[in-house]
């Protein structure tokens, strides 16, 4: 049994990553008995999320697994170190692995600090059946030289830290099988909260070349795409089965390939496929005509990273696209009548008070109904978080990761100011709905 583990999140869930059932759609295609795990056991009597983690470590012993995975997002780091080490006590002998975002950026120091045994380094799929495989014949962690001949992976060994040499990105994306919805158990899952209706993932390629410094991504640079029947499927196929009507598409960027994209929504509405879907997109990838055919074929929502109205700082933080671009983009998606949502992120390298107020108006003049403002959180493995001063930023590291940015121009405390009064000036324009998220609040401040 390998027992692979997501959040957990608390009821009620909406979103639904891709990641588990990705791999454990590879596992089980392979022969291996796959549980996920991404809620906690029901607990009436407690939020703890200390005692949560206990209850879900010794819920996972008795399934007496070989190996546990876990999903890791920087920000949750030290929730799921502390879940590992319930794991460890409970299961003295079980390999933990771990995978996603941060283990992919910051292996070494999550192995000296945690007790993890491996790190999956970017996409996971191939890596980690290879080393079930191995677990199954035998191997374990009393002894690791074996992970020396798994690519993609650091480990600890004989009281080091070794790294294999790295794995390319999975090159044939259709060969994959549908992932594991079944064992994510997307029954439970509620309605999306922006489609209104229940949902499933959906990615239609993976990689991306654009090299935002910001951006982190384990599917690598080099994009790989899936054929628009493979897509839709998979669409007809997650409708069928799991009772879904909709599909969040976590596309790095819809449109990116224009064939592609087109492709995607010829083949949806040459199988008349009755679905609702949404997705991400930046610039002006989406023009008119492509804008019409994804309306057409049932999108509804679509959330737009804008990021920042100001040319330089796009420049800087987000090279290949331009305020007028992102424009144009959200123009023509709001003429095909297609619900937009820009995104936009206060102190990218080279902010200023000025370019937030161009950021500002920008927001004004694009004619969005809602709008989605947050303050820029560095995150390890990032081109800015490795070297900000190249981009004319510092960064202030705290625990665990938690970081705050400044730039030339704008101290933590002016920034800060700049972000209220940026989230007050639009909620006075009183034309849109706006929605402040802040992933940057730190008690150590
Ligand atoms: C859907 C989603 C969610 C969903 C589901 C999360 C989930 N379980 O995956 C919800 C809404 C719950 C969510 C919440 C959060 N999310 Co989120 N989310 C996403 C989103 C949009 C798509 C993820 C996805 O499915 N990708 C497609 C799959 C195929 O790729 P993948 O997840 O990377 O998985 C592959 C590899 O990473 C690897 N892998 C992943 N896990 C594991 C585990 C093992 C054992 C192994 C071997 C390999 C492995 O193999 C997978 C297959 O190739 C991404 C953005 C993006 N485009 O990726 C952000 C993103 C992953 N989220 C992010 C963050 C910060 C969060 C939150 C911390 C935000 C918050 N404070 O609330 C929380 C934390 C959740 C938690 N409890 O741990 C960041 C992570 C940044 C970072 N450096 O860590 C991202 C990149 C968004 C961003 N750009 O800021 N999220
Ligand atoms: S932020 Fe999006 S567009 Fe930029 S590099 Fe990352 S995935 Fe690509």
């Amino acid at each position: 049994m390998i027992v692979l583990i997501a959040g957990p999140q608390k009821p009620p869930r909406s979103f639904q990553g891709l990641g588990l059932p990705y791999l454990g759609g590879v596992l089980e295609e392979a022969g291996f008995e796959v549980k996920i795990c991404d809620k906690y056991p029901p607990s009436p009597d407690t939020d703890d999320e200390a005692v949560l983690d206990e209850r879900l470590a010794a819920e996972i012993a008795g399934m007496n697994p070989s190996l546990v995975g876990i999903t890791i997002h920087t920000p949750m780091v030290v929730e799921r170190t502390r879940l590992a080490k319930c794991l460890r006590e409970h299961l003295p002998d079980t390999l933990l692995v771990a995978g996603g975002h941060h283990p992919s950026a910051e292996p070494e120091d999550l192995l000296q600090n945690s007790d993890f045994d491996v790190c999956v380094i970017g996409e996971g799929e191939e890596t980690l059946l290879e080393i079930a495989q191995r677990v199954e014949e035998g191997q374990g962690r009393e002894r690791t030289d074996w992970l020396a001949k798994v690519r993609g992976v650091v480990y600890r060994h004989e009281g080091e830290i070794a790294r294999t040499e790295p794995r390319p990105p999975v090159a044939d994306l259709d060969s994959m099988p549908v992932q594991a919805h079944h064992l994510l158990g997307l029954e439970d899952y509620g309605p999306h909260p922006h489609l209104g209706i229940k949902s499933a993932g959906l990615l239609t390629y993976r990689g991306c070349p654009m090299g935002c410094v910001f951006c982190m991504n384990p599917q690598g640079r080099k994009v790989r795409r899936r054929s628009p029947s493979n897509v839709v499927d998979e669409m007809a196929h997650v409708m069928r089965e799991f009772d879904v009507s909709g599909f969040n598409c976590y596309d790095n960027m819809f449109g990116l390939n224009r064939r592609h994209a087109l492709a995607v929504c010829d083949e949806i509405l040459r199988r008349k496929l009755d679905v609702t879907w949404g997705c991400w997109t930046g610039g002006n990838l989406v023009d008119k005509e492509l804008a019409e055919k994804i309306k057409a074929s049932g999108c509804g929502r679509v959330g737009f990273g804008v990021e920042s109205g100001d040319d330089e700082v796009l420049a800087t933080a987000r090279p290949g696209f331009t305020a007028a671009q992102h424009l144009e983009g959200i123009r023509d998606l709001k003429i095909a009548g297609i619900k937009v949502t820009p995104f936009f992120m206060i102190g990218l390298p080279g902010e200023s008070e000025e370019s937030v107020r161009r950021t500002v108006e920008f927001a004004k003049r694009c004619g969005a109904d809602e709008v989605c403002l947050g303050i820029f959180r560095p995150y390890p493995g990032t081109a800015v978080w490795n070297d900000p001063a190249a981009f004319g930023a510092r960064i202030t590291h705290g625990p665990n990761y938690e970081a705050y940015i400044e730039t030339e121009k704008l101290s933590r405390a002016a920034m800060l100011e700049c972000a209220e009064w940026a989230g007050e000036e639009l909620k006075r324009s009183g034309s849109m709905k706006v929605e402040f998220l802040r992933l940057d609040k730190y008690a150590w401040e």
